[in-house]
């Protein structure tokens, strides 16, 4: 590109202007009138007409970027789970109060528009969804920046109950197509895997790979527009092709069967997304996806961001590649490969240069959830690599052998080669190894991370570690999701607290002011009454449009213990129909599930069939007059998170302790005026030291609390004998009464787990958890104190916006600076 090229200057946008932009988008893109357009024809023509104001701030920042040659980061993440882009966009480029009225103007209605859109479910949860706030935050925090990650052609499942069951289908999000995306054909790169390696003669390092097969990396360009700041950094999602000339190759030798079958061998790289969340399979396709976006992230970089012959031993001074977990960390003997195989350097450059370009973010403390590849596996696809990941160890133990002389056993447990239970290739002990910093996801986390997963690598190199504390961006979930209180805050103090969150403080005072508060209390309801409708219209659930709201929302595992819900909601069913609970004692409530659980993980679907039939066992039981309901819409995504979070009253985040790495649910609830009731676990041990313990129902064992319990020997069926009410809650599951009479199946199994194993814990927090509920209960009634509380953790929670965040990995790892743009 040429830098030298005008900026092209921001059209004046009026509303006029906009409808003639739409409709030109109608006629002329979609090629239809107005009143022969389908729902689909006018969203994508809206899309297109917002993105073509969004282009030309794009272009000025891709040029802006190309001159400064200022400090890039690029997010490598396998997940973006970006939920729906429309009103994000419009809200960005202020285009929002325009688009509606010259929409309004044509007799159509944006909210209905909107409805349209299918959201890219490119991640699992957590994780991919933080990567989504964080390029958000990146772009409005002005930082030159670049999420690079595969462009999925199915995303995350969508969730159907058959008989309460769940069942899986494909999420075609493309059917329709996707507005928000720019093919690059021209930036395609090749990457390449199998094959052998074989001598360099006089190479210190080198050696020569030669790959059995490769495919096309087509890369696709997705705005990520900062907030009212005039940039718009670039999301690159990568997409698999068959490669041409190797098609040629099999078509001309007149085996067209074949041609066809290696055709669809090499698109299947980007087909589908991997449903597990915190558990990965050691599969083969997903080692192929990892190294296929980071190799053609990797090359881009340096082919495309990079000017012409620019010194790469400067590489660390333009770029940290932040590793999102394990996922990208082939992405280290990638460079190592790229700078000794292609470039000719030696052994020793490369590792200093690859040394100071990583920085990873550890995401988990489950054992289970450490991505480890089989040595056999990764020598197929990726030989030279696995050779230079030997080295890379061999000179690593180096270090440790020098700094711990004799002791041995220290030397097998760091090493990144296990030798047990097969060989196998720890990408974790690569990551800390090769990364220049390591960081966890909440306080406790990285505390636990230091102390125990990566104990050793802490005590090696304590300078490595830090922690920066997850953020959600108050753009999407609370500005957008919830305009009642967005105005309500903006009223008080002013709209600056959009991008600026901790300003929140100032409605402290507010929690005293009764007119305030009533004021508050209406945005709750209007909210509860908005997603009564959704759900009434989205899954034909009724609930009240009053009760109480009580929502556990996120991946289904047993770590975060939804069987813990369930036995508590049991448990009030069965102190009503014994007569120990008055009816009239209960709040009416709402019990809102969402959850997915992986489709091969068979305990995770025994218990969301179980909720399903208790939930329908008690909204069926006319003996309790409507006050206990519990629902559980199919398919939870961000676009219905967006409706369910803002009419919370109560969150759950009832983790087992020192399992929950951060969570950010917990984050998006509070900022919206919901009260906690969690454990001390990941990032609700943060919530609660700033919303105070008066704001904040605790509850359950502390982490030390739980390690020495497991230590000593954990009986749950001790538990289970001694509390009565545990007791009655547990034989009314077993009994068959939720399920038909049917004691076999997934009651059989989930009361035996629960009281021979409880790998979580759930029994012996069970008391504790349904003591606080009774607090929540009595709470609930002081209309005026609760939402006293509810205010003031909207208040106190400015500190979990995802731009905090990212300040603190400006601040501590990347040390990399905003750039002002002019607009
Ligand atoms: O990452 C989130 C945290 O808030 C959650 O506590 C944490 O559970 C989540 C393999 C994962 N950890 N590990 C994963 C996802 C997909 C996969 O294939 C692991 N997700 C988390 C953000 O920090």
């Amino acid at each position: 590109m040429n830098p030298n090229t005008p900026p092209v200057a921001a059209p004046e946008i009026t509303v006029e202007s906009f409808t003639r932009a739409f409709l030109r988008e109608l006629n002329f893109g979609q090629g239809v009138d107005l009143d022969r357009a389908s729902a689909n024809d006018k969203y994508l023509a809206l899309s297109r007409a917002v993105r073509h104001y969004l282009t030309t701030r794009w272009l000025e920042t891709l040029r802006n970027q190309y001159r400064d040659q200022a400090k890039v980061v690029a997010y490598l993440s396998a997940e973006f789970l970006l939920g729906p882009q429309l009103e994000n966009a419009l809200l960005a480029s202020k285009l929002d109060e325009v688009a509606r009225e010259s929409l309004a103007n044509l007799g159509l209605d944006l909210d209905e528009i909107r409805a349209v859109e299918v959201e890219p479910g490119l991640g699992n949860g957590g994780l991919g969804r933080l990567a989504a706030c964080f390029i958000d935050s990146l772009a409005t925090l002005n930082v030159p920046s670049i999420g690079y990650g595969i462009r999925y052609e199915y995303g995350i499942f969508k969730q159907t109950f058959v008989d309460g069951k769940q069942v899986e289908t494909p999420d075609n999000w493309l059917r329709l197509g996707s507005p928000w995306e720019i093919p690059h054909p021209e930036n395609a790169v090749e990457v390449t895997f199998g094959g052998r390696t074989e001598a360099v003669e006089g190479a210190d390092g080198a050696r020569r790979w030669i790959p059995d097969w490769r495919v096309t990396a087509l890369p696709y360009n997705y705005m990520v527009p900062g907030y009212h700041n005039g940039r718009v950094n670039t999301l690159r999602l990568w997409s698999a092709k068959a490669t041409h000339e190797f098609d040629l190759q099999i078509f001309n030798a007149g085996d067209y069967a074949e041609a066809v079958r290696a055709r669809t061998f090499a698109e299947n790289i980007s087909k589908v997304l991997y449903p597990e969340d915190s558990t990965p399979q050691g599969k083969e396709l997903r080692l192929q996806q990892q190294y296929f976006f980071v190799a053609a992230s990797l090359r881009d970089f340096l082919e495309n961001v990079l000017p012409d012959g620019y010194d790469l031993t400067k590489l660390p001074d333009r770029i940290t590649w932040q590793l999102n977990d394990t996922h990208p960390v082939i992405a280290v003997p990638e460079l190592m490969r790229l700078l000794i195989d292609e470039k000719g350097w030696t052994w020793d450059d490369a590792w200093a240069v690859t040394q100071k370009c990583f920085a990873y973010t550890c995401h988990t403390l489950l054992p289970e959830a450490l991505e480890v590849w089989s040595v056999d596996l990764l020598g197929r696809l990726l030989p030279r690599h696995l050779e230079i990941i030997y080295r890379i160890n061999e000179e690593f133990l180096e270090v440790v052998r020098e700094a711990y002389p004799g002791d041995e056993l220290r030397v097998r447990r760091m090493s990144i080669v296990a030798e047990q239970p097969e060989r196998a290739i720890r990408m974790a002990h690569l990551a800390t190894v090769a990364g220049f910093k390591v960081n966890g996801v909440a306080e406790l986390h990285s505390q636990l991370l230091a102390e125990k997963v990566l104990h050793d690598f802490a005590e090696l190199w304590p300078e490595k570690f830090t922690n920066v504390t997850n953020g959600v961006t108050p753009r999407r979930f609370v500005r957008m999701a919830n305009p009642g209180l967005s105005g309500l805050i903006t009223e008080a103090i002013g709209d600056g607290w959009v991008t600026d969150l901790s300003q929140l403080s100032r409605l402290e005072p507010l929690a005293e002011d009764p007119e305030f508060r009533r004021r508050f209390r209406e945005v709750k309801g209007a909210n509860k009454r908005r997603l009564a409708e959704v759900l009434a219209a989205r899954d034909g659930l009724e609930i009240a449009g009053d009760a109480m709201v009580d929502a556990m929302v996120k991946r289904l595992h047993e770590y975060k213990r939804q069987s813990l819900k369930l036995l508590h909601i049991v448990s009030m069913y069965e102190g009503v129909k014994s007569g120990r609970t008055p009816l009239e004692s209960i709040t009416p409530r709402t019990f809102v599930f969402g959850a997915k659980a992986a489709p091969g993980y068979v305990r995770a679907k025994e218990t969301i069939a179980l909720i399903n039939a208790v939930g329908r066992t008690i909204n069926e039981d006319a003996s309790l007059e409507g006050r206990l309901k519990v629902v559980f819409p199919p398919n939870y995504n961000v676009t219905l998170a967006e409706v369910l979070i803002p009419a919370a009253d109560l969150s759950e985040q009832i983790s087992l302790a020192g399992k929950e790495a951060s969570g950010t649910g917990n984050m998006k609830f509070a900022l919206n005026g919901a009260l906690t009731i969690g454990t001390d676990d990941g990032a609700n041990v943060e919530i609660r030291q700033l919303v105070g313990d008066d704001n904040f129902f605790l509850f359950g064992m502390t982490e030390p609390e739980a390690a020495d319990l497991q230590a000593k020997g954990y009986d749950p069926g001790a538990y289970y004998e001694s509390d009565p009410e545990l007791k009655a809650a547990l034989d009314l599951l077993a009994s068959g009464a939720f399920t038909g009479g049917d004691k076999g199946g997934a009651v059989a199994s989930l009361f035996a787990s629960l009281t021979e194993r409880d790998r979580f814990m759930a029994l012996a927090d069970f008391r504790s958890y349904v003591d606080a509920q009774a607090t929540v209960e009595e709470a609930y009634q002081d209309h005026e104190e609760w939402s006293r509380k509810a205010i003031l953790n909207v208040a106190r929670t400015g500190f979990f916006s995802s731009d905090r965040s990212i300040q603190d990995y400006l601040d501590r790892i990347w040390r990399a600076e905003p750039v002002t743009q002019n607009h």
